[in-house]
Parts: structure tokens; sequence; C-alpha cells
């Protein structure tokens, strides 16, 4: 049976934001660490003593809950949802409402499990790679690239970020890092023109998987969002389908903020996928919750680290287990 963690002596008594996650553990468990002491440890604490739940416990879960970024709307469909148990005297023990918690969070994130997807007639599958600033594009790129050369898939690489002039070398050594190629232009050049080349390129050697950087931007800049649909109908020029996936790369730790960038970046150019970074670095995991419930998108991948295997395929049941399991 699974609990909210073990009860923290004194001295090991320290505040989320000091909980440094061990990068040599790669666990999902571990990883998650400081949204799990947020959401664990704080009940344990509670629970410590207490025979029966109570309206009082649901009150601290749901304080739990919004800390860790979960949102007012799952967490009161989850609330409502212990409580209309309790009221039925269906939750007679911390370990029936361990269990019921964890079966709603489930529920609400499983209809996001869906892995992305290659499909092998379609050669190149494109990825557009979008998001804001620093949200971990480049880096996502480079783990992604890996991913897919370690199922026996060709990459190739397009700097489409020909905004920031260390962005072209960032991406070549990630490149240079998997061995694969990598598609760039000069600074300055247009992003659009180096991913049509890219495609070209990757459409003449017959290459499994073309992944497309782009520069950072907010989604507030009209300007640099209609870039990113010339980029696309550019494209569309090579290969009618083309981008098959429109992956934004969402920074976790952005929290509920990190819902209207999404949100407008669909509104702007249409995504298909999310991957959210960062996750190893915030108690604010719980903002997959909110996503599942505000945003219809698949959660493609998730970042819990710098390492190259930190991207993983988003998976419901470890994601609810890594938080909740002891
Ligand atoms: N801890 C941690 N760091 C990450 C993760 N993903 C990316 N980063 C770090 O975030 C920083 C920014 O990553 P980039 O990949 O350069 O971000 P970007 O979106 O390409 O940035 P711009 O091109 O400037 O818009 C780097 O230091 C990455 O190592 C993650 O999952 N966990
Ligand atoms: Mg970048």
């Amino acid at each position: 049976m699974f609990g909210f963690g073990k009860r923290k002596s004194p001295v090991e008594d320290v505040s989320t934001t000091e909980i440094a996650t061990d990068s040599t553990d790669d666990s999902l468990a571990s990883r998650l660490a400081k949204t799990r002491r947020g959401l664990g440890d704080s009940m344990a604490d509670f629970f410590l003593g207490k025979m029966s739940i109570d309206r009082d416990t649901l009150d601290e879960l749901e304080t739990s809950l919004l800390s860790a970024d979960v949102g007012v709307e799952a967490t009161s469909e989850i609330i409502d949802d212990l409580q209309a148990k309790l009221s039925r005297k269906a939750l007679s023990s911390v370990d029936a409402l361990q269990l019921a918690l964890s079966e709603h969070m489930l529920q609400i994130l499983k209809p996001c499990e869906q892995a992305l997807q290659i499909d092998s007639a379609t050669r190149p599958y494109v990825i557009l790679v979008v998001g804001i600033n620093g949200a971990g594009k480049t880096t996502s790129i480079g783990k992604l690239a890996h991913y897919y050369q370690q199922q026996g898939r060709s990459v190739m690489l397009a700097a489409g970020d020909t905004f920031r002039a260390a962005a072209v070398e960032q991406l070549q050594a990630w490149g240079s890092r998997n061995n694969v190629p990598v598609i760039a232009q000069a600074a300055g050049a247009d992003p659009a023109s180096v991913i049509f080349d890219g495609l070209q390129s990757a459409q003449s050697r017959n290459i499994d998987v073309l992944i497309a950087d782009t520069a950072g931007r907010l989604h507030t800049q009209s300007n640099l969002m209609d870039e990113l649909a010339k980029i696309k109908r550019v494209m569309a020029k090579l290969d009618a389908d083309a981008p098959h996936e429109t992956l934004l790369i969402m920074d976790a730790g952005f929290g509920q903020n990190a819902l209207q960038q999404a949100q407008q970046f669909n509104d702007s150019i249409g995504l298909t996928g999310l991957a959210v970074t960062k996750l190893d670095g915030t108690a604010k995991g719980g903002i997959l919750f909110a996503i599942a419930r505000k945003l219809n998108l698949p959660i493609r991948f998730i970042g819990v680290g710098e390492g190259i295997d930190d991207l993983r395929p988003f998976n419901a049941g470890e994601f609810v287990a890594a938080l909740l399991e002891d």
C-alpha cells in the first residue's frame, strides 16, 4: 500500500525549495522529489495520529493540491469526489483516501497519455518544436534525436533558431553528440528558409525523422507567431502534411502561467502535442493535472533532467505512482 511519504524528522525538515533532486538516481519518484514532497509530506504530517478522515483532512489535501499547481478546476473535481465518498462513508481510512486520490488523478491524466507515434510510411516525419524562451526546446531536441535513434530511426535536425547567435552552435553540439546531421544557415537567415532546406535535404536523404528547432518567443508576440505560421506554410509546399507534429515545449516551473502560453500557441498555430520539461526542478509538477483539464492536447513527453536520457514518454500511471507511492 502506498502512503504520502515518510514523516520528516526535525533535522530533515527543510522547505520544498531547498530540496535537491538526486541526478544519479534516475527513478521518476526521485526526479519528481520536489513536487512529491509538496504533495505528500505536508499531508503525512497531518495524517499522523489521525484515525479517520474528515472534512479537515480534505481541506488540508486541497491546499496541498493547489500549492502543487494542480489548479482550481482539477483540485475541486478531486476534492468533490472525495467528499462524496466521505459522505457515503466510503473513505474509512487513510489508505482508502490515498487509493481514491490516486484513482482520480489517474482518471484525469490518462486521456493525455498519447505517445508520439512516428508513422514509418511518412518519411521524413517532421516534428516542429516551438515554445517560449528558455523552455527547453533545443535540449529536448537533442534528447529526442537520441530517443529516435535508439529506436533505429535516422534523424536530421534543422536549426530554425536563427535569432540567437549561439543557437545554431548549441543545436550542432547536440547533432555531433548524437552523430546526426544538422542543416543550418548563418545567423539572421529566414527560419522558414532554413527549415525548408532541412526538409528538402531530409527528403533527398530518405531520413526517417526531421526535427526543427525554432527561436523562443512569447505567445503575445504576434509577429513572431506569424513567423511560425509561415514556417508551416513553407513546409507544406514540399509535403502538404508537414509538420506532422507541432510540439510545444512547456517549462513546468511556470505553473499556471504555462496554461495561457499553451492556449495562445494553440490558437495561433495549432499544436498537436506537448512536452513538459524541468519537472525535476520544481514543486509545481501538479501542473500536468491542470494541463489535462484545461488543454485538450496529448502530453507526449516529460523532461526530468538535463541528461540525454532525461526526456521520457509520458505515462500517467507511472507519474501518479511516482508522486504518491512510498
Ligand atoms: N533540470 C532540467 N533542465 C532542463 C530540462 N530541459 C531543459 N533544461 C535546461 O534548460 C535550459 C534551457 O534549455 P534550452 O534547450 O536552451 O531552451 P530553449 O527553449 O531552446 O531556449 P531558447 O532557444 O533560448 O528559447 C538549459 O540549461 C537546459 O539544460 C529538464 O527537463 N530539466
Ligand atoms: Mg533553443
